[in-house]
């Protein structure tokens, strides 16, 4: 009995001799351990080099976007990233180290902290700077990807049906611009939007029965096409890779939505002036295409196979098969 107590008392004495050294102690790892996570950090962005998304494949965000805004988009989803990480390890460290420092050594009551101020400020105010610093960026980058100029080079009007598209080229803005060329899309031939590089586009949408969506994944951005008098537009300041792309509708349409492809093609500015120009003087799309030396047909996607028939589709009023 004597003896068990005695065992107690020097670890209780050790305990309260010296509070402040052992706070100190703690403090003083802590900053360690911290500094171990910034630095590890640190080391991660010196090691990969500035281009730690490619790195870690995009952190899950789509890779390879073809427009300014699609880059600054991506910038700040790396950057939210990274931001996460270093709290994460942070965070981590802190965890590891209590589990190490703070485990069970007898059965003895460790010291019970409670209404430490600084602590509670911290943890307080920390995550709302946190929160505040985030939304600072994100206002940045959405009002910089959503604004529209008064005077865009290009026009174009993008106009969803079920289920297809029809591209117009515009010479001007808003409802009462004209159509000066147009694509249009069938069920057997896939509408190719073309549009030049390094020059500012406009898109303006409108849908003519329900809500679609006008997607091209290489430009990280999608929005919703809508029926009536709501028309949403968007532009992208440049399209900096000449090339094809898949452009899809993301928005469940009905039965055949998921056969809504289009295909976006990226020619010179000067080839998609010679293509405006043979479409205005008459040329079809696949014409104009091959005068510029383009794939008339799409690489992309190919029409898929509808297998409508008079007796499972619009029985006995609409004609079957191909558009117009
Ligand atoms: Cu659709």
């Amino acid at each position: 009995m004597v003896a068990r107590s005695s065992e107690v008392r020097p670890t209780a004495v050790r305990h309260n001799a010296s509070p402040g050294a052992g706070a100190r102690r703690g403090r003083r790892r802590a900053g360690r351990l911290a500094g171990l996570g910034f630095g590890g950090a640190a080391l991660l962005v010196l090691l990969t080099g500035c281009d730690v998304g490619a790195a870690f494949g995009g952190f899950g965000w789509p890779q390879g976007g073809i427009t300014p805004e699609a880059r600054r988009m991506y910038d700040l989803w790396i950057a939210s990233c990274i931001a996460a990480l270093a709290v994460g390890v942070f965070v981590w460290g802190l965890i590891f180290w209590c589990v190490v420092r703070y485990r069970k050594r007898g059965n003895e009551l460790p010291v019970q902290t409670r209404y430490n101020l600084p602590m509670e400020f911290l943890y307080t105010i920390a995550p709302v700077l946190i929160v505040a610093v985030l939304f600072y960026y994100t206002a940045i980058v959405q009002t910089d990807v959503v604004k529209t100029t008064r005077n865009p080079d290009v026009t174009v009007e993008v106009v969803a049906f079920k289920w297809n598209w029809q591209f117009n080229y515009r010479d001007g803005q808003g409802v009462d611009a004209n159509t000066t060329a147009s694509v249009l899309g069938t069920s057997e031939v896939i509408p190719i939007l073309v549009l030049p590089s390094n020059r500012s586009i406009r898109f303006e949408e409108t849908s003519k029965d329900v809500i679609h969506s006008f997607w091209v994944p290489e430009m990280l951005f999608k929005r919703d096409v809508f029926p009536g008098s709501i028309r949403n537009v968007f532009e992208v300041s440049s399209l900096e890779s000449e090339g094809a792309y898949v452009g899809r509708c993301a928005e469940l349409c009905g039965s055949y939505h998921a056969f809504m492809n289009f295909e976006l093609r990226v020619v010179s500015p000067e080839n998609f002036d010679r293509f405006l120009a043979a479409k205005q003087d008459g040329a079809s799309t696949q014409e104009a295409l091959t005068a510029i030396g383009e794939e008339p047909y799409a690489i992309t996607t190919k029409p898929f196979e509808t297998r409508r028939t008079q007796d499972n589709f619009n029985q006995g009023s609409a004609p079957v098969g191909a558009g117009s």
